[in-house]
């Protein structure tokens, strides 16, 4: 009997079809060349808790912590790619789950696992292939914009973020017992903005943004104060600039309808770039699209692919804020950028308390989606310079822009110290996910988020 008798047809088929592979590339003189995988051996995942001042939003006020997750993946190349993203057990325990699905697959292939681990929470699947795309990059020399098709741009654009505030040293938060380090009173004080509770006051913060780096965008977080002086502090803003800078404004839902439509007619008189999620929903959204006719934007009624079809017939917006951590990761954001060309949205991003490695990720992010144009959001300057946990301390904002780091891979690297400090803050602390509105109470008894 000759070879062939002894194959099935199945067999016999891959065995002709590989043979011919074989035999053209070898006609042409080259080498026949297997992929290479970047087989994962191993997940290390670091809960760490950052210093956050008492910024005021919607849900309440910060502090005195921010939580995050580090993501560290082992290869069989013995490259170790990182990645960053949310906070708290949930996002922890997703990723611990992540292990056994991941262990064992190929880097390069991080899409082969998106599904999974996106269903056991969307920012596990981000911080896992962020790691991933960190690894391939110092596999092949790339940078991550490299791997992913670009960059399309060398710098980003960045927008001032401007939040109310408490002062650093307000007596009640110092006697918050989660706090586990030193900070104290006047030059002991977490930071110097003071207290920023009026529109003049918002004015000086946002000068201040201007000068130290250069930003040429300026979001206002409202849903603090009652809204007329969140929109008089709209109006300092634009005399204070000279109606020279795009202002955008962002009450995270907490205005009704009517407070929002008539807050809209005032907004008209300054240089407005976008309305940001004024109230809660689509429905919503787009009953005060249609009165007050200003562009408007979200990062809450239209965040995963499944939002869209709803938006395409409410038409609540026109800018839409992507997130690599629940878009499904960079590729996600690449995805969501074709939609919105498509759609006629533009495309900013959206930003939650973060350290160096997301912000490198969003970076990248914006090199990467040729329809991102306009200033995305960053809360990074709220970072106290010491505090992040990059070597060489925190990525340089200039005239409001940041450059893609230069190295492989996202181009920055964990301090290990900086790293075991923080996850050291993160076990004492006690905090385990984000709760604005206890924070708030210590200095409002009673504090409810109250629709304005
Ligand atoms: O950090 O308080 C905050 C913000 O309000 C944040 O949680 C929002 O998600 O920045 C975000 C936004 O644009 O809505
Ligand atoms: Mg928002």
């Amino acid at each position: 009997m000759n070879d062939r008798a002894n194959l099935s047809r199945r067999q016999w088929l891959w065995a002709t079809v590989t043979g011919l592979l074989a035999a053209s590339a070898a006609r042409a003189g080259e080498p026949r060349r297997e992929p290479t995988p970047l087989r994962i051996t191993a997940l290390r995942v670091t809960p760490i808790a950052l210093p956050d001042p008492p910024i005021l939003a919607a849900s309440g006020c910060h502090g005195p912590y921010f939580l995050r997750n580090l993501v560290e993946i082992e290869t069989d190349a013995k490259i170790i790619g990182i990645g960053e993203t949310r906070g708290g057990e949930r996002v922890a325990q997703a990723l611990e789950k992540a292990r056994e699905i991941i262990v064992g697959r190929n880097a390069f292939a991080h899409r082969g696992f998106f599904k999974e681990l996106y269903d056991l929470n969307p920012a596990c699947y981000a911080g896992i292939e962020l790691a991933c795309l960190d690894a391939c990059g110092k596999a092949t020399n790339r940078r991550i914009g490299e791997l992913l098709g670009g960059p399309v741009r060398n710098e980003v654009e960045f927008a001032a973020y401007l939040f109310y505030r408490y002062a650093a040293d307000h007596p009640k938060l110092l006697a918050d017992r989660r706090l586990v380090d030193r900070r104290g009173k006047d030059k002991d004080a977490l930071d110097d903005w003071g207290e920023v509770r009026t529109p003049e006051a918002m004015a000086r913060m946002a000068a201040r943004f201007q000068k130290q780096w250069g930003f040429r965008v300026f979001k206002l977080k409202a849903g603090v104060l009652p809204p007329n002086v969140e929109l008089e502090s709209m109006r300092a803003m634009e005399s204070q600039f000279g109606g020279k800078f795009p202002l955008r404004i962002d009450p995270n839902a907490r205005w009704l309808v009517e407070t929002a439509v008539a807050a809209g007619k005032e907004l008209r008189k300054v240089n407005l770039e976008y309305y940001e999620d004024p109230v809660r929903g689509q429905k919503a959204m787009a009953e005060v699209r249609r009165a007050t006719m200003l562009p408007m934007s979200t990062n809450m009624c239209v965040t995963r692919f499944e939002h869209i079809k709803e938006a395409v017939q409410l038409e609540p917006i026109d800018v839409v804020l992507a997130d690599n951590h629940y878009w499904g990761g960079l590729v996600g954001c690449q995805e969501l950028g074709r939609i919105c060309q498509t759609l006629g949205w533009r495309m900013s991003q959206h930003s939650n308390n973060h350290a160096g490695v997301t912000m490198a990720a969003m970076i990248n992010v914006a090199a990467v989606c040729p329809q991102l144009t306009i200033a995305s959001d960053t809360h990074y300057p709220w970072l106290p310079e010491n505090a992040d946990i990059l070597q060489g301390g925190k990525l340089a904002i200039r005239n409001g822009r940041m450059q893609i780091p230069a190295g492989a891979g996202l181009g920055v690297s964990l301090d290990s110290d900086k790293v075991a400090r923080a996850h050291e803050t993160y076990r004492k602390c006690g905090m385990r996910e984000r709760d604005d509105a206890t924070t708030m109470r210590m200095v409002e008894p009673g504090w409810k988020s109250t629709p304005f």
